[in-house]
């Protein structure tokens, strides 16, 4: 079965709380595609542009992170994505690419909305106006205990934890029930997928329900 009966291609958005195994599995996803012949893109967010990876560096790194409101936080999110759909995401899926994309706009849902508290309204208008008309067909949560997570993040040799993976243990189970409940009160979109098997029997579950979809 095909989502799409034209030649337009298709976003597939992966989320999750943080060490999910979100990356290991786009490149992993993207490898399966890549075997089926098809055309795949991949990209990230906050970045996957050369504007929108300076704004990483702002968000993830800024000296003066630490006094970033969540408004301007939700803002500077945005903005990286409103270029990444333009600049990169929309043209690839005119070419009738398949872009599989680590995170997209329910990180922002999750984390400004639930996890800062901003008001659902103006997170959804400000999500809508980034996006334009370019939603995923399909977003695959990888859902797994907020500890085991962010262990794995921190575990993973780096410098620095940046200033996102700094939060409390309560902001990202906050960020992962925020998931579960989209998920639950907007079915059609989503593929829950639980995080906590290997590597590969994670992998193995995504592209059995990806297959179904788009393959
Ligand atoms: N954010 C982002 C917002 O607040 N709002 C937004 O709108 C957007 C877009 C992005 C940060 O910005 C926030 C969310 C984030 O805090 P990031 O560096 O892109 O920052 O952070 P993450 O997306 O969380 O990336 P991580 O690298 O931390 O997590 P991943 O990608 O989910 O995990 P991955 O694949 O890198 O794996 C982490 C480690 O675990 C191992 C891997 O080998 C790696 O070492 N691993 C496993 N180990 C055991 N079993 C498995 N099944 C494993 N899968 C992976």
């Amino acid at each position: 079965m095909s989502l799409n009966d034209d030649n337009r291609g298709y976003l597939i958005t992966f989320e999750g709380s943080e060490g999910s195994g979100k990356t290991t599995q786009v490149n992993r996803i993207a490898e399966r595609f890549e075997k089926h012949n098809y055309d795949v893109l991949v990209t990230r967010e906050p970045g996957g542009t050369p504007i929108g990876e300076e704004i990483r560096r702002i968000l993830m790194h800024s000296e003066n992170g630490g006094a970033m409101t969540p408004e301007a936080e939700l803002l500077l999110f945005a903005a990286s994505r409103a270029q990444l759909v333009r600049e990169v995401i929309a043209p690839a899926i005119s070419a009738g690419k398949v872009v599989l994309c680590d995170r997209f706009l329910d990180s922002t849902t999750v984390y400004q909305g639930v996890g800062r508290r901003i008001a659902s309204g103006p997170v959804q208008m400000i999500n809508e106006f980034a996006v334009g008309r370019v939603m995923p067909d399909v977003t695959v949560i990888i859902d797994l205990p907020a500890e085991v997570g962010l262990e794995r993040a921190r575990r993973r040799a780096r410098e620095m934890p940046d200033r996102m993976e700094q939060e409390n243990i309560e902001f990202y189970r906050k960020v992962r029930q925020g998931y579960l409940i989209l998920a639950k009160t907007l079915p059609g979109r989503y593929i829950v997928v639980d995080g906590t098997g290997s590597i590969e029997e994670v992998e193995e579950t995504i592209w059995r329900e990806l297959k179904k979809l788009v393959v």
